[in-house]
């Protein structure tokens, strides 16, 4: 057995599947996960010293590459001065002005450590603004392991084939209504058979956890319509999206304002982070002020402050989201090209520095279509990558990232690689 096996046999008999999260099982793509031991740029090394470009990219935070000398630098200071106070800190303030001053819909933010627990703040405070009980999500959309949202999930959930997790009581499940993306009549039906009993709608504005799906041309500004008519609070879940589409998310690419917006990931620069904001109105029903409860111990901690605020200060100077473009188009017309020439259906989604492949004869639009792609071929073209040293995610239900780093061999690397991937079909 090499290295990265022996770990795995280590790892499975003390920690359940062997990963700290299943998505890194490598179940649906079979085989042994490997297992990293440093990471630089676009590249991965694992524990066998093979070196990988990386196209997972931590789930989305390493926007400027493994390793960033200038985020590597801002820890270094931070950690000088302590790691954890427990009571606010400067970095909090600078965090907070940072996201107000990028995400137009921000103006009042609270700090997490994670995706999940940002979103499951929000759903909180929408439920406790408004007085009603009632959620909608939509199916393949992925929030974190929430209760209340781990009803039709994506990412791992769908990977392991449970978007519906045991665990969750039907009381709760009860409470979370379930709509298919891309369909305004279906979401207006819904919304009218539970008038004035929906909280909250959140979705993320791009779909990323159930391969990449993108908006119907104004599917969010109906969602934005409906929610104002039925006094719904409209979430934004830009976990994945936030900072990586543009310094607005998805907010930078058309003008739907959402109520609320849950961050996370980038803003941490590769340390734990989550984040949520919007109105003022809404915000303020949060505990101190208000009645709504949420609280973290390590919420706005300096290290991963000090860690998000670089990758971000970097976002806002070097603006490299038309470069990104170029590079995720780049990627995306290399793979139609290499399944047109083998007469293969392939549909590549592909937003800035995002993208993913569906086997697909048509555009995929909803969940439905997303799971009836052909998941072997995707498979087949994971592991011929892999074997060659382009590392996709071991889903086809996730979304691969490019960074800055990947820029010059990297890039055109992988491009040879994932051409001749296809082309092997
Ligand atoms: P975390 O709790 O994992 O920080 O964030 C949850 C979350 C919330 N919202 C969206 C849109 C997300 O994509 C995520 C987490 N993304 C997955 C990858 N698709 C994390 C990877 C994993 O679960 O290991």
């Amino acid at each position: 057995m090499n290295t990265s096996e022996q770990l795995f046999q280590r790892a499975l008999s003390m920690i359940p599947g062997g990963v700290n999260s299943p998505v890194r099982a490598f179940r649906s793509v079979g085989g042994t996960p490997f297992f990293t031991k440093s990471a630089n740029g676009a590249r991965l090394t694992t524990a066998d010293d093979q070196e990988l470009v990386d196209f997972v990219l931590t789930w989305g935070p390493a926007i400027h590459g493994h390793n960033d000398p200038d985020i590597r630098a801002a820890v270094r200071e931070a950690l000088d001065r302590g790691t954890s106070f427990g009571t606010p800190n400067p970095l909090e303030v600078e965090m907070a002005e940072l996201i107000l001053s990028c995400v137009p819909a921000v103006k009042k933010v609270r700090m997490t450590n994670s995706g999940t627990e940002a979103t499951m703040s929000a759903i909180r405070l929408a439920r406790g603004y408004t007085g009603r009980n009632k959620i909608i999500k939509f199916s393949g959309c992925y929030h974190g392991h929430v209760d209340s949202l781990l009803v039709k999930a994506g990412s791992g959930a769908l990977t392991q084939g449970n978007p519906d997790s045991a665990g969750v009581t039907p009381g709760t499940a009860a409470d979370t209504l379930v709509a298919e993306y891309n369909n305004l009549p279906a979401l207006s039906a819904l919304f009218d058979a539970n008038a004035g009993q929906i909280a909250g709608l959140i979705v993320e504005p791009f779909p990323a956890n159930v391969g990449l799906i993108l908006p119907d041309a104004g599917f969010l500004a109906g969602l934005r319509e409906l929610c104002t008519k039925h006094g719904t609070v409209l979430i934004f879940d830009e976990v994945m999206t936030g900072f990586r589409l543009s310094l607005a998310g998805t907010q930078g690419l058309h003008d739907v304002v959402p109520d609320l917006v849950c961050m996370g990931k980038i803003i941490g620069g590769g340390l734990p982070v989550g984040a949520f904001g919007g109105k003022v109105e809404i915000m303020d029903k949060l505990a101190p002020l208000g009645p709504v409860y949420q609280a973290g111990t390590l919420s706005g901690n300096p290290l991963a402050m000090a860690a998000g605020l670089a990758a971000v200060r970097k976002l806002k100077a070097q603006n490299p989201y038309a470069r990104l473009d170029v590079l995720g188009r780049r990627v995306r017309d290399t793979l139609l090209a290499a399944a047109q020439a083998k007469g293969i259906p392939l549909q590549v989604p592909q937003v800035g520095s995002m993208f993913s492949l569906y086997f697909n004869t048509e555009k995929v639009r909803n969940y439905d279509q997303a799971i009836a792609s052909n998941g072997d071929l995707y498979r087949k073209v994971f592991r011929n990558a892999l074997d060659k040293g382009v590392y996709l995610a071991p889903s086809p239900y996730e979304t691969a990232f490019i960074s800055t780093a990947h820029e010059g061999k990297d890039i055109d690397k992988s491009c040879e690689v994932l051409d001749a991937a296809v082309r092997a079909l």
